[in-house]
């Protein structure tokens, strides 16, 4: 069984390499498709440069366009052209760690969609500030009660889905073009039940890179979850 790591990217050129080859040295039938934006700092530049030779690692520079949900969206697309039958998405900046990929390809056996959450038994958030914190504990709230869904961590992107989740949700009809595609994938999964599934994990802030996060995306998000759950 094939599976894929789809990985979106923006200026993260001091955590890319080391997450690449942690993730290619855990398993032979592991390959990853970077989906960058044309990053500043050259982070695309960097994975050509160091894995051009390497048949397990794809790379799309996308140089017109830029946002999460739109960038995310092409690497499932290339990930479902390139036959993966499994597809894991995570951020590149190591609050996702790889260790829990052995985890997700278990649980993935029994379920169509699995979640790495802070919110089950044993998964957790450390180094954010309460702020930070707070942010997320809203949005989940906020995005449960709207999207009436009884998903513990509907904002967690390290995720992995069987392909068949992923061919039947009309990728191409979504509205986000930013981070709110976490949510309404998941939303759409949720449409067709799918068997959706928590493992715990430990979400580590970035301690590399910058943060892209700013407060207009949070109100993006907010208002992309009305749009995309009454079909506004
Ligand atoms: N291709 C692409 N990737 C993006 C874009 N914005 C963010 N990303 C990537 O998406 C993932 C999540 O973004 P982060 O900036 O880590 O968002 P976050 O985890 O909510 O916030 P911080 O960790 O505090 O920065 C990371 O791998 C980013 O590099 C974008 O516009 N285009
Ligand atoms: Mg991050």
């Amino acid at each position: 069984m094939k599976t894929m790591v789809m990985i979106p990217t923006y200026n993260e050129r001091e955590n890319i390499n080391n997450l690449i080859n942690d993730i290619l040295s855990l398993n032979n039938d592991i390959s990853v498709v970077v989906v960058d934006d044309n990053s500043p700092d050259g982070t695309s530049q960097l994975v050509e440069s160091s894995f051009s030779n390497n048949l397990r690692v794809d790379l799309i520079c996308r140089k017109n366009d830029k946002g999460r949900g739109t960038a995310g969206i092409v690497g499932f697309e290339h990930a479902l052209k390139k036959g993966a039958d499994y597809i894991i998405e995570m951020d590149s900046d190591y609050s996702h760690h790889p260790k829990y990929i052995p985890t997700f390809l278990k649980e993935i056996q029994n379920s169509d969609v699995v979640i790495g959450s802070r919110n089950v038994e044993g998964g957790k958030e450390l180094g954010r500030s309460g702020f930070r914190e707070f942010i997320t504990w809203f949005a989940n709230l906020y995005i449960r009660i709207i999207m009436r869904i009884n998903v513990k961590d509907c904002t967690s992107g390290y995720r992995c889905f069987r392909r068949r989740a992923l061919e039947s949700i009309r990728l191409e009809k979504m509205v986000s073009k930013g981070p709110s595609i976490v949510e309404e994938i998941l939303y759409a999964c949720h449409l067709k039940k799918f068997r959706i599934k928590e493992i715990p994990i430990v979400f580590e802030d970035r301690t590399r890179g910058d943060s892209t996060k700013n407060l207009c995306q949070y109100i993006d998000t907010a208002w992309k979850t009305l749009q995309f759950r009454f079909k506004m």
